[in-house]
């Protein structure tokens, strides 16, 4: 590699592969898979080549925006904004209580290191309630998996002889290491199988050795078919049971009475099929499972991560190569916690410690004492990303303070009261925390590959300014940290446990301290990732020996190869038995029974109920991932190579009773809005079934001149936030009933 290669890591999903780019006058001209990267290998899809319009686009933003009376916004100086900004949080919690601040986002698929910062301005104001786009999908999950073992699984599918995707389309969404090579993999193989759960012939389907193609929304009666033969046809692992599972034979008690050949009907797929797969799923040395939105985003969300996980636990599919797998973390992403807490005026459920995306706007669209009055929001777009959107807006608008930090103009900062323009993903140190592997689990520090956009300043320095201006930190007190900072890292290690010892209010903005005294001291523009010197720490003190066996002899020395490794290290290094290890119960036992979701359970016996009606006959998948979608993280449409407007996908009988056309247009009705968008007519759409892709619907210029426009649907004009899970209240955005009518050529 020449110099001219600089390591980075693609941001576009939650992998984020290592990459390596060559920048020309800012912009990112040449981009390939960096072979050093300790996940990715080399690996990546056709999506990180066309980074460059996240870097460089007409919707960035380059000054701390104000809004005027008027609704239109003028450009204001740093100094204005950030003053302006921490009195008005000042007087919200002066007024009203710091609580009434809510704080939306923190990162997003590859930038989690500027959110690390926000409490130590959010902690002293007393702002405490908080989300992000977790709270819309993984809660439900987080929620099981507390009770199950206390933290979250990951299938090891590069060894795994069995894998199993529910509502889940790798080929298209990744989330696993390199992908595209272990389903290709997988699928070469003649002794490995590939299950897929989903009603849709997706890319991930059409590989699969097993298709079980369920009639959407029936999942929980195909996983409960499938947990139920296991059980019935004495498939379990009787000896894994004993020795490491709590509650097995409540659970069984349940699975034994099942009729397997009813549910099977209740999902429509053949009940051979169905005990084929628990026959392959029950012999084989390993099998991983991984379920994502199709089912996360559906009716019985929170049942099926329950039923999807007994597949893997009465198997006995745990702690072994090719198993489901606890991990070590690096930074928090999510708590597994079993405590649910109540939001402040609808008493929703907060479960992992986040606020439901889908009552975020009923907490402010009320006279409740309680409600939200004011928010901030970093690196996510409600507006467009939660269900409802014209609530959403109402709600946004409504509220006494809204300030957003963002790269862009989003459908959320044109309501804001001030917009702070970020650097970009590779214009600061940055880094995921979404490092979910084992036995090897990975870190990646993306160093800086330019300097930030004038007029933008990284999210590390924003916090830190905002913290100054509240006023909580007497400066003198960190003189001894920045000398001792100065002398070592060792040095640095005793004032700060020093310090804290001495004032443990300084507790509260640890993010700030480590910016303003150890920060200094880092080399190479790596200012803000200060913070990750608290987590190597504390990774060392919870994974001492796996942290050891990756060759780091302590936490200094890990926070070094992290800053030194500029593709990235591996900072755990897990043994298989370790998994037990890791279960936070204290005996190291998996608690199976879940009382509440065994009483779900046995009410699937009443078979479905249909969510749609005459009026809205069809089941619109509102979010599809493809080939060219990336959240919203990239707003020009020009980087999309096909599927430019976002098809809708209809099934060939639907269309042909609908009267709709291959390439013509379609209006998609529910009881939330209207929409029109292009029709693709697919086999591999079920009759009753549509699709949307996610992504599509924000705005973006056509030139400097240009008002901005916007290109698809958006697929939260079409969402209700009523549609929503019994415990962690996830959103259906899988199963919006829909009615579907062709828009003539000329109108
Ligand atoms: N290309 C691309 N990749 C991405 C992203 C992106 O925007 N674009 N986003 C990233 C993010 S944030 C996430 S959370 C992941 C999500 O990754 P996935 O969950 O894989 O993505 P989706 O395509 O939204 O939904 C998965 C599947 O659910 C199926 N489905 C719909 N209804 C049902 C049902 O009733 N039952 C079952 N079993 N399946 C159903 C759909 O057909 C689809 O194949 O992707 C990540 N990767
Ligand atoms: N109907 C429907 N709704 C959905 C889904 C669906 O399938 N269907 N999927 C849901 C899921 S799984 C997810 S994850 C969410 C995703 O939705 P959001 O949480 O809104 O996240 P993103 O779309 O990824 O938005 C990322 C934002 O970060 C900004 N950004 C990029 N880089 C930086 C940076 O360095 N600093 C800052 N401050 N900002 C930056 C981008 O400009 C963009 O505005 O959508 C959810 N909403
Ligand atoms: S979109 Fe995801 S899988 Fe594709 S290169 Fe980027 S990080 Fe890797
Ligand atoms: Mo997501």
């Amino acid at each position: 590699m020449t110099e001219q290669w600089q390591p980075s890591a693609c941001i576009l999903c939650e992998c984020n592969c290592g990459i390596v780019v060559h920048v020309e006058d800012r912009r990112l001209v040449k981009i390939r898979g960096d072979k050093d990267h300790p996940a990715s290998r080399g690996y990546t899809c056709n999506k990180a080549l066309r980074l460059d319009h996240y870097q460089n686009n007409r919707a960035r933003l380059t000054s701390p925006l104000r809004r005027r009376p008027d609704g239109g916004f003028e450009e204001i100086d740093w100094d204005t904004a950030i003053s302006e900004i921490a009195a008005g949080f000042k007087r919200i919690a002066r007024t009203y209580g710091g609580d009434k601040i809510f704080y939306y986002g923190g990162g997003g698929q590859g930038n989690h290191l500027g959110g690390a910062y926000s409490s130590a301005f959010l902690k002293p104001l007393g702002s405490h309630y908080r989300s992000n786009a977790l709270a819309q999908e993984k809660t439900g999950e987080a929620w099981v998996d507390a009770q199950l073992y206390g933290g979250h699984t990951r299938g090891e599918f590069e060894h795994a002889e069995v894998s199993v995707f529910v509502g889940k389309n790798p080929w298209m969404s990744h989330s696993i290491p390199r992908a595209r090579v272990v389903l290709n993999d997988i699928a070469k193989d003649p002794g490995r199988s590939m299950i897929v759960i989903d009603p849709v012939l997706t890319d991930t389907a059409k590989m699969a050795d097993f298709h079980l193609r369920t009639r959407p929304g029936t999942d929980a009666w195909c996983l409960a078919a499938l947990a139920a033969v296991l059980v019935q046809e004495n498939l379990c692992d009787e000896r894994f049971l004993a020795d490491h599972v709590n509650g097995a034979d409540v659970v069984r008690d349940v699975l034994r009475e099942i009729p397997v050949p009813e549910y099977a009907q209740h999902c429509g797929v053949d009940e051979e099929l169905i005990r084929a797969v628990a026959r392959r799923i029950g012999t084989a040395s390993s099998v991983s499972v991984f379920e994502d939105l199709g089912v996360q985003q559906g009716p019985n969300s929170t049942l099926c991560s329950y039923l999807d996980k007994l597949l893997w636990i009465l198997t006995g599919n745990f702690a072994k190569r090719g198993g489901q797998h606890l991990h070590s973390t690096f930074g928090p992403i999510m708590r597994h916690t079993p405590e649910v807490g109540r939001t402040p005026v609808t008493g929703a459920p907060i479960v992992a410690g986040l606020v439901p995306g889908n009552v975020i706007a009923d907490e402010i669209l009320t006279d409740h004492p309680d409600r939200f009055r004011a928010m901030i929001v970093e690196s996510t777009n409600p507006a467009h990303s939660l269900a409802d959107s014209a609530r959403c807006r109402a709600a946004f608008a409504s509220l006494e303070l809204l300030v957003v930090i963002d790269v862009a103009m989003t459908e959320t900062a044109r309501l804001a009261h001030y917009v702070l323009p970020a650097a970009s993903q590779f214009e600061k140190p940055e880094a995921t925390f979404f490092n979910l592997e084992f036995p090897h689990n990975t870190f990646h520090l993306r160093h800086p590959l330019m300097d930030p956009l004038p007029g933008t300043l990284p999210e590390p320095e924003i916090w830190a300014r905002l913290v100054r201006a509240l006023g909580v930190v007497d400066d003198a007190e960190l003189e001894p940290l920045r000398a001792a900072a100065r002398r070592g890292r060792d040095e640095f290690t005793t004032a700060f446990l020093q310090a804290m010892a001495a004032n443990p209010e300084l507790n509260k903005v640890l993010p700030y301290v480590l910016y303003e005294t150890l920060g200094p001291t880092l080399p190479d523009g790596l200012r803000g990732a200060a913070a990750l010197w608290g987590l190597a720490q504390r990774a060392a003190m919870t994974y001492p020996d796996a942290i050891r066996r990756a060759g780091h002899a302590d936490g200094n020395a890990l926070f070094d190869a992290i800053l030194t490794s500029r593709s990235g290290v591996t900072f755990t290094v897990h043994e298989y038995a370790d998994d037990f290890a890791l279960i936070s119960h204290p005996d190291r036992r998996i608690a199976l029974e879940i009382p509440e979701l065994l009483d779900d359970l046995r009410g699937l016996a009443a078979g479905p109920t249909p969510l749609t009606t005459p009026e809205f006959p069809i089941v619109l998948s509102a979010g599809e991932r493809r080939a060219y979608t990336a959240n919203d993280i990239i707003r020009d449409p020009a980087w999309r190579k096909r599927d430019g407007h976002g098809a809708l996908r209809v099934s060939v009988e639907d269309a042909a009773e609908l009267g709709l056309v291959d390439g013509g247009r379609a209006r998609i009705i529910t009881a939330t809005g209207s929409a029109e968008a292009t029709v693709e007519i697919t086999e591999a759409m079920l009759p009753g079934h549509a699709s949307l892709p996610n992504g599509f619907g924000v705005d973006y210029p056509d030139d400097d001149t240009a008002a901005p426009r916007v290109t698809g649907v958006a697929p939260n004009e079409l969402t209700a936030a009523g549609w929503r899970d019994r415990y962690a209240a996830t959103p259906w955005h899988k199963h919006v009933p829909a009615r579907l009518e062709p828009v003539p050529a000329d109108g």
